[in-house]
């Protein structure tokens, strides 16, 4: 007997039939006859947002009635894909849907494609707020996301004829948007620029310059099986022009319409860089237009109609965590907000603020680690600025009366010294807050240790860990409807979906060959299924009785989406030079998805590069379709769901300690691929938690990486050492991948040749070498079915239920509502 907690339907087909029929009509305009997919689409959002309406309701009441402290997570980012089946999922209704649908006359998946994905992140980061919030709905939490409504997300990648990246607007408001709520009588104000005076009392007000009207747009976050609805409150900004012009009657027109164009410019736009922030204005004005008002939306929430609250107990009603700096200017807004708004002293309000915040750190590239302009500050936030001074004055004494050690205290500075003083945001959260994580075991120690070595030296305590997760809902049970039969099949119930760590009962299974043999078919299926979805979309012929080995992330150098190529390449000189016989070769099928920040200049020759090698490697008869190379563009979360679950084996291949933690590594191993990676990141947790006898681990330690660096790295060494490597990037050289040009990558390979800032080349060897294991089990299928199905059975841990669990045990300190 299989054992079904899934939740219940709140509706029969019939009614679910009725409603759509319903919302096409008098939301719609349309006959079930006239309808598109897209119609129905919108129809059955509006049905299923009706269906959680009074569980969104009495989720905020008992939220604001209880006493459980709620979590405000204030992210810049949330990645959040599509919704519509995400919604049916947890709020029991996929069945219904399905068979509303066809009774409609349309294909379930069509309605579902039709939905236009908010694409409002860049990778991991968006992408794990996305999964936190889906975690802390289904485990209870009250919670609000909080961040951004960009009008456009992160931007559309195409390939022109050469191969290169072309970035184009990713506009995802064009169509209706059945899920977000503007809810206009909840603006806020958000003030910049201007001066500050001091008043006769001594007390300090600024007077700003602008402001922007702060809209919220609210969207529903049904928890899985929880009865329980979060919020994302997304921002958008507004022009108060309106206000002004119906006020003032203004008498120049067009003059008194410009300053709208830029008050609504804030949030208009994701900047697509992850990890050289760039400094720019309009970016802080994103930071603080979002943190601004989100912290007065906290507090008009939890003291609704109160003049005077009694903001001593705002740590008790709400905990802000800071995904990585980009909210961080809460914390000088937290303390300008008690003492200016409310009277507070200092001292209240740098209690308040402390207990309020916590800071996750998401990074180790020191070139990531953001860092403002004082100057910049002071113009638009002058208030802040003398704010963030007197918190780093104190700070400094506080560090005098903990340690001697003078060059300490200095390093240590939030504001730097000098003729351009710079506001080092990581510091001030770290100072700030009560406490700061990293996302994986080894991150976490690498930041103790050398990025925030100072400061843990001085506040042990407030350093932990709290390794990723992903949320099984979207990237097993959605993604992957076969897989999670057969782990219901396996195990007996589908409550592993609520509690992952139960997977681990599929691993006597990894003995029984008829299971191994079942997990094995759904593989190929999936492959097949891609296989299809890749004809379809992208019009590529891929062969799902190759290997599917995939490689999607960000492209960055640190991620070595080079040493991936290069090894490629290698093979295929291989082949070419008859060094070894093609029929001997395992077929392979290589995907790489990947967008390139557009500055990023060897990232879009990267990409430039992989598109040339598949263009030639895939149309060489000497190849005979041994290897083959794709790349879909626009690598997005749609994208991921279809391919997470055919690939065999993921690549994870960053140099060591470059990687905080890693997301999709998580992903892969939850879907049965196989991973070859090197010791980063969460890559450690997982070889750890699956078996180093089920990982393909390869390439030098952090430890090693150290100390080679300290040698003196010289990359050309590796270059003359093997013969495969030299053959391989001469032919990135000799014009095999430019129609004969020897200039095109002539900026990649100088890269490679003298600089190879994170030891691509060094680490080649090596890489190459673990081929031979991973052909050599690829061949033996079962044995690989069984090891990738052990993969599945112990990575439970890496559900971002257990994350969330984490920080509440660790962090927040609260729990579900009563
Ligand atoms: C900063 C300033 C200005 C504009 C943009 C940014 C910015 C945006 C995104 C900086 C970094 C951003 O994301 C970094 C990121 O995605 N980091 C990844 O976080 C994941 C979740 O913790 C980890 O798994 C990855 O290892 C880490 O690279």
């Amino acid at each position: 007997m299989t054992e079904i907690t899934a939740p219940k339907s709140p509706v029969t087909t019939e009614e679910f039939t009725d409603r759509i029929r319903e919302q096409l009509k008098y939301a719609q305009g349309v006959t079930p006859d006239q309808a598109t997919p897209a119609d129905v689409y919108v129809a059955s959002s509006l049905v299923v947002r009706h269906y959680l309406q009074d569980a969104w309701f009495q989720t905020q009441q008992d939220m604001i009635n209880g006493s459980t402290k709620a979590v405000g997570y204030l992210s810049a980012e949330f990645l959040m894909g599509k919704q519509l089946r995400n919604a049916l999922l947890n709020a029991g209704m996929i069945d219904q849907f399905d068979a509303a649908v066809e009774g409609l006359g349309f294909k379930p998946q069509d309605v579902i494609d039709a939905e236009y994905e908010p694409a409002l992140g860049n990778g991991g980061l968006g992408r794990l707020a996305a999964c936190f919030i889906d975690s802390l709905a289904s485990l209870g939490v009250p919670a609000f996301g909080y961040g951004i409504q960009y009008r456009y997300g992160i931007f559309k990648q195409e390939f022109d004829k050469d191969g290169k990246q072309v970035e184009k607007p990713e506009y995802w408001l064009a169509n209706e948007e059945p899920w977000g709520h503007t809810d206009y009588n909840r603006s806020q104000r958000v003030n910049f620029g201007g001066k500050v005076v001091t008043k006769a009392d001594g007390s300090k007000e600024w007077q700003p310059e602008w402001s922007v009207r702060a809209v919220p747009v609210d969207y529903m976050v049904p928890g899985y099986a929880s009865g329980r609805v979060n919020t994302l409150r997304l921002w958008t900004a507004k022009s108060y022009d309106e206000f002004d012009l119906a006020t003032f009657n203004k008498s120049d027109y067009l003059n008194a319409v410009k300053p709208k164009v830029k008050a609504e410019d804030i949030s208009k736009i994701l900047y697509p860089e992850d990890s050289t922030p760039q400094g720019k204005a309009l970016r802080l004005e994103q930071q603080y237009f979002f943190v601004s008002a989100s912290i007065h939306d906290a507090i008009r929430v939890f003291y609704p109609g109160q003049d005077k609250p009694d903001l001593t107990t705002f740590p008790d009603k709400i905990t802000f965590q800071l995904n990585d700096t980009h909210p961080v200017i809460g914390i000088p807004e937290l303390m300008r907000v008690l003492i200016d708004e409310y009277g507070y002293d200092w001292n209240t309000a740098w209690d308040i603020t402390t207990r309020t915040f916590n800071y996750t750190c998401h990074t180790l590239l020191p070139e990531a680690l953001e860092v403002w302009p004082a100057k910049l500050i002071g113009e638009l936030l002058p208030r802040h600025l003398e704010i963030i001074k007197a918190i780093n004055t104190n700070f400094l004494a506080e560090l005098a009366t903990k340690t001697r050690d003078k060059a300490k205290i200095d390093r240590m500075r939030i504001v730097t010294e000098g003729e351009n003083p710079q506001v080092r945001m990581a510091y001030l959260a770290t100072a700030g807050g009560s406490h700061v994580n990293g996302v994986a075991a080894l991150h976490s120690e690498l930041l103790k240790d050398v990025t925030l070595r100072d400061f843990s030296d001085i506040y042990p305590n407030k350093f932990t860990n709290v390794t990723n997760g992903v949320t099984p809902r979207r990237f097993i049970r959605l993604a992957n409807p076969r897989l999670s039969a057969l782990i219901t099949e396996g195990l007996g119930t589908d409550r592993w979906l609520s509690d992952l760590e139960l997977l681990k009962g599929l691993e006597p299974l990894a003995k029984d060959d008829e299971f191994v043999k079942k997990f094995a078919a759904v593989k190929q299926a999936n492959k097949e299924d891609f296989a299809a979805y890749a004809k379809r979309e992208y019009g590529f012929e891929l062969d799902p009785n190759t290997m599917f080995n995939t490689m999607v992330k960000r492209l960055h150098e640190y991620k070595r989406q080079s040493l991936k190529i290069l090894a490629l390449i290698a093979k295929y000189a291989d082949i070419k030079s008859g060094k070894v016989n093609v029929d001997d070769v395992l077929p392979r099928t290589v995907i790489f998805g990947a967008k390139a920040a557009p500055g990023y200049y060897l990232a879009k020759m990267t990409i430039q590069l992989i598109n040339n090698v598949a263009r030639v490697v895939n149309n060489d008869p000497d190849v005979k379709g041994k290897l083959n190379v794709y790349f879909p563009w626009n690598y997005n979360v749609r994208l991921a769901q279809h391919l997470i679950p055919a690939t065999d084996l993921d690549e994870q291949i960053s140099q060591a300690g470059k990687e905080a933690s890693g997301t999709g590594n998580m992903k892969f191993a939850l879907n049965g691929a196989m991973t070859v990676g090197t010791l980063d990141g969460a890559n450690v947790e997982i070889r750890e938690r699956v078996g180093a006898e089920n990982f393909f681990l390869f390439g030098m330690t952090v430890d090693e990486v150290d100390k080679l660096y300290e040698e003196g790295y010289s990359p050309a060494k590796y270059y003359e050492a093997d013969p495969r490597l030299k053959a391989a990037i001469d032919m990135v050289s000799d014009g095999t991948f430019s129609n004969g040009d020897r200039n095109t990558y002539a900026p990649l390979v100088a890269d490679w040749l003298t600089k190879d800032w994170f030891m691509t080349l060094a680490d080649f060897t090596a890489y190459t070498e673990i081929q031979s294991d991973i052909e050599a089990l690829y061949r033996q299928p079962l044995e690989w079915n069984r090891k990738a199905l052990l993969n599945v059975a112990n990575s439970g841990y890496f559900s971002s239920d257990r994350s969330i669990q984490d920080y509440l045990d660790r962090i927040w300190h609260t729990g579900p509502l009563a």
